[in-house]
């Protein structure tokens, strides 16, 4: 029975090494590489169910037409090629009389090889329309910090765990989103290595970790600052270090830090001052502290400072300067690869761009000229884009010719006028580069595509080719694609030997390297000050504060869901469990609600249905809801009706923890 190789295209920072059992051209069963050190031989539980992805009774198969009114989920079967001319008749009568503006691109992540993800930007490139400007759901914030901190590049190696003597997960649910990294970590805890979590919820990793501090959303920078104020008061701090690799230092310590005293930072973060104290004095002693930052961290209005200033506390220690210490947040940015090949083969280099949250925005208000066609693919926004309503009204304009490329009926999907069966990764080829270690890989398609579903890449291809473009690009093949991609590229490798599927890493053993204007880890960002925003560390009160509503939001990954990716298969649904909201015990006696029964959960944007679960795994003041489940998976909505649509201070991010709501019984 052929065991084939082949990458996890899942939207994960693990991106396994997979190995896939087919028989008489079925799968029969996915498992982790052994010979891929960071996969180490096993598969998450989600994906372990891939089988179920792929034959999933709910995939799509065909291209369908609308019949009904707009999201009335009515289609009629039609074939590849009146779907294909009706689209392409379509874009070409709307740019003839609006121009390519008025038609949107808006592919996102759900396929991470770089062919399949990059191609469909990049025939919306080519094609001079509206584009994306992606990201701003997930980690645009994260990343624009983490830029203006470090500067474009990865952070510590995951696999460096093993050099280190304490681990910190902040922010990151590493149990839920970065499984492989959490067993590299248990075995380390086996050599008496400590694992500290910071995080609002008591996550799975929090409960299982050696000291777990229950912090309040957004008070991060304020915990950081006040480490930094005890290491600098108790003499921990590496001179040296600062002096020769970092910018700005001396203003933190003279100008901020004064105003982060352990007691002040116990009233804003809610944690006991004695536990600030002690978080430095671990933090100070150790050589080789490694912090494993979350995005969860920087989804509100002071994300990127929040984030930016975690970023910062390695730099006081010089433990950026050893290898086991440091922070990880991604590590994408550290390969150099010539993306513009596949992302911006030809066309305009600037044109109208669409925040990725503000899609309900433009179809609605967009002028000059109105959106009149969009393209969706690999992304679910009627789920997972905050402001949901608005998305929802936008997707519902009947003057609007919406396609959607999904192996699945979506939310989104039931609003288009033509709906295209897209194939899973594992009926796909492509090649890889991982955002959360340092491995790349080439990977095989494992089976022939179900049903008559299409990949991204002869999707885009097909298209490219019927709307008249012409870069060599949209006819070449995988392998001829990934010798683009290494064309000139900063990665001195032959990507002729990529294509066994071996898996690469390009992690190196020195400390961090800083990419900023200055070179070095920058507590003043020059860079940040020239955009209007404070160029130092600091905490301030989200500006939400004082909101009429008393509850705050916490939305965080699922662990047998991630966004709507896995909906389509049954046993993970079930294993995820009804969709729920949790209740510190106070917060739920003050409300007289009980565990079990339907809240609902409302603001001014919205209302949603949920389950009850009354536990202290929040604190009081804060409501969780898990995952972002579809609709009809709850009593009634999605949780992303009442999340804030409005921007983080840096990359123009996503608020979900700004939102404020109350809970009633149902
Ligand atoms: N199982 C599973 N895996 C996934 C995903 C999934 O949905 N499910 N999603 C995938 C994707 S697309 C991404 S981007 C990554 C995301 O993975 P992560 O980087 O881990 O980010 P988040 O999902 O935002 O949340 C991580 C944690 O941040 C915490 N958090 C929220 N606000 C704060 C805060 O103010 N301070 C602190 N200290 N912590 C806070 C949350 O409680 C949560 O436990 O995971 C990927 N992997
Ligand atoms: N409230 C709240 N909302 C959030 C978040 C949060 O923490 N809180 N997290 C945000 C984050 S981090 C992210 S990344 C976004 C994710 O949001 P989305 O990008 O919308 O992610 P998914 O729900 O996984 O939807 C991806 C869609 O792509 C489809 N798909 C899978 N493979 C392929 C393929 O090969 N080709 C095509 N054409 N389609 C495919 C899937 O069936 C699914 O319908 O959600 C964001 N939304
Ligand atoms: S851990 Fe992530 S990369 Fe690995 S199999 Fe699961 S979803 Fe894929
Ligand atoms: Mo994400």
């Amino acid at each position: 029975m052929p065991t084939i190789r082949t990458v996890c295209a899942h939207d994960c920072p693990d991106m396994c090494s997979l190995l896939a059992q087919v028989e008489d051209g079925h799968i029969t069963k996915i498992q982790g590489d052994p010979d891929q050190p960071f996969t180490a031989g096993f598969a998450c539980g989600k994906v372990t169910r891939d089988m179920d992805l792929v034959y999933s009774p709910e995939r799509l198969t065909t291209p369908l037409r609308r019949t009904g009114p707009k999201g009335s989920g009515q289609f009629e079967l039609i074939t590849w090629d009146d779907a294909l001319d009706e689209i392409v008749a379509r874009w070409k009568d709307i740019f003839a009389a609006s121009g390519p503006l008025a038609v949107l691109g808006y592919a996102y992540s759900a396929h991470q090889g770089l062919m399949n993800r990059g191609l469909t930007n990049g025939l919306f490139h080519a094609l001079g329309t509206s584009r994306l400007l992606g990201g701003t759901v997930c980690d645009s914030c994260a990343e624009a910090a983490w830029d203006a901190t470090v500067g474009p590049i990865g952070g510590a190696d995951p696999e460096s765990v093993t050099e280190s003597d304490l681990i910190i997960g902040w922010g990151s649910d590493l149990h839920a989103t970065n499984v492989h990294l959490w067993a590299k970590i248990e075995q380390v805890r086996r050599q008496g290595v400590p694992l500290v979590v910071i995080d609002p919820r008591r996550t799975r990793s929090a409960a299982a970790a050696d000291w777990y501090l229950p912090i309040r959303i957004g008070t991060d920078s304020a915990l950081a600052l006040g480490v930094m104020h005890i290491l600098v008061r108790d003499g921990l701090a590496d001179r040296a270090y600062l002096a020769d690799h970092t910018l700005g230092f001396e203003q933190v310590e003279r100008d901020i830090l004064p105003r982060f005293s352990p007691d002040r930072v116990a009233e804003i973060t809610g944690l006991p001052a004695a536990d600030v104290e002690r978080l430095a004095a671990m933090y100070g002693a150790a050589r080789t502290p490694f912090i494993r930052i979350g995005f969860g961290m920087s989804r509100f209005t002071h994300g990127g400072q929040n984030l930016r200033t975690v970023a910062l506390l390695p730099g006081v220690t010089g433990a950026y300067g050893r290898y086991g210490g440091g922070a990880m947040l991604a590590t994408a940015a550290s390969f150099d690869l010539n993306y513009n090949a596949v992302r911006k083969p030809s066309g305009p280099a600037a044109t109208r761009t669409i925040n990725h949250l503000k899609l309900g925005e433009a179809l609605l208000d967009a002028t000059d000229p109105p959106i009149r066609a969009l393209f969706i693919a690999a992304n679910n926004p009627a789920v997972t884009n905050p402001n949901t309503a608005k998305i929802r009204a936008g997707l519902a304009r009947e003057d609007l010719f919406t396609v959607v490329h999904d192996p699945f009926m979506t939310a989104t999907a039931r609003f288009a006028d033509i709906v295209l069966p897209a194939t899973t990764y594992l009926e796909t080829e492509d090649f890889y580069r991982s955002y959360g270690t340092y491995y790349m890989q080439y990977g095989q398609r494992v089976v022939a595509p179900v049903g008559q579903a299409w990949s991204n890449l002869r999707l885009t291809q097909t298209l490219a080719a019927r709307m008249g473009l012409t870069d060599p690009v949209f006819s070449m093949s995988q392998p001829e694609i990934l010798k683009e991609l290494f064309r000139d590229a900063g990665l001195a490798v032959d990507p002729a030997t990529l294509l066994d599927g071996t898996p690469v890493s390009i992690a190196t053993k020195t400390g961090q390297r800083f990419r900023t204007p200055s070179g070095r880890l920058e507590f003043y960002s020059q860079a940040l000050a020239d955009q209007g925003l404070p160029p130092l560390p600091d905490w301030q009160p989200d500006p939400a504060d004082a909101t009429a509503y008393p509850l705050r939001l916490l939305t965080t990954p699922g662990y047998f869901q991630s966004h709507t990716a896995f909906s389509g298969v049954a046993f993970l649904r079930e294993r995820e469990g009804v969709p729920f909201a949790v209740l510190h015990p106070t917060d739920a006696a003050t409300r007289g609600l009980s565990d079990g029964q339907v809240v609902r959960l409302a603001n001014d944007r919205g209302q949603v249905s949920l389950r009850l679960r009354v536990r202290d795994e929040v604190q009081p003041g804060v409501v969780l809801v898990p995952g972002q489940r579809p609709d009809e998976e709850a009593e009634a909505g999605t949780v992303n009706m009442l999340c804030a649509d409005g921007y983080t201070d840096m990359g123009a991010g996503a608020t979900y923890q700004s939102t404020w709501l109350e809970v009633t019984a149902a």
